[in-house]
């Protein structure tokens, strides 16, 4: 089993709100259905892109409920609204490719504390996949213990459900085709082939890239937390543009990218 994470810069253009990048998750769908008539079996999980980011930073949705924010439940019902209508445009896809996929949206099946995915209810995907459908979940505004709402991001998604699964692999699907050797990237900077606790403290000083779920570092930094306790799971940071090699990775042959190590 693999668990896909379909970064939100892959499926969206992330700077041009609500944009949908219809081909590439087209493209993604096919490289999908081909990997499951093959046998293989996914939960997907994708990120927020545009649908999401711009509008959960103006009403400042990731610190919790503010009610000096004027409208801020307005935004918060906005982002829902906005999410899931990309995760609608998804779902459409998939069907369309013969993927039996079905949506499981964290606002109704998760509860954040402190701004961190604290419940999961990992039977829904449980019941999905032993009905041979595909889980589908996605970066979601969330109810929080603590803040009254904070946002659920993909990432966490993606690490509690592998945390449960313990996949053979977590693959995250970016607009790049791994993690850079230096950041930000110069014309010739090579792509890591592995990246270990030692790599980021140097790579995140220098990173500018505006997230409100914490960017690439902070996903990395959370695989490290992730692989200390799990050592059958293997991570990969790869690009959701080289299909022949999304091709690849779904089978496990021959993955460009970088593999996320704690050695
Ligand atoms: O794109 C963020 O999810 P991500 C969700 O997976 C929202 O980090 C609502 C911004």
């Amino acid at each position: 089993m693999q668990i896909i994470k379909l970064g939100g810069s892959v499926i969206t253009d992330k700077k041009r709100y609500c944009r949908f990048r219809k081909q590439v998750v087209g493209k993604i769908a096919g490289e999908l259905k081909r990997a499951a008539d093959a046998g293989e079996k996914f939960v997907i999980v994708h990120g927020a892109g545009s649908f999401g980011h711009i509008k959960a930073r103006e009403y400042q949705l990731n610190l919790g409920r503010n009610p000096k924010i004027g409208d801020q439940h307005l935004g918060f019902a906005r982002v829902h609204l906005d999410v899931r209508t990309l995760n609608l445009k998804i779902m459409e896809c998939l069907n369309k490719h013969g993927i039996s996929a079905v949506s499981l949206p964290p606002l109704s099946i998760a509860l954040n504390s402190a701004g961190k995915l604290k419940v999961l209810d990992v039977g829904a995907f449980e019941r999905a996949l032993s009905n041979s459908l595909v889980p589908v979940t996605f970066g979601d505004v969330v109810f929080d213990e603590k803040l009254g709402f904070s946002i659920c991001s993909g990432d966490d998604l993606t690490l509690k459900l592998g945390a449960h699964f313990l996949p053979e692999r977590v693959i995250f699907v970016c607009d790049v085709p791994g993690v850079y050797a230096d950041f930000p990237p110069k014309k010739h900077t090579a792509i890591l082939k592995e990246i270990s606790p030692s790599d980021i403290s140097n790579l995140s000083k220098a990173n500018p890239e505006f997230d409100v779920t914490g960017g690439i570092f902070g996903k990395i930094q959370k695989c490290f937390t992730f692989l200390e306790e799990r050592k059958t799971t293997e991570i990969w940071v790869i690009s959701g543009r080289n299909f022949d090699n999304f091709r690849n990775a779904l089978i496990g042959k021959d993955i460009q990218g970088t593999k996320v190590v704690i050695k």
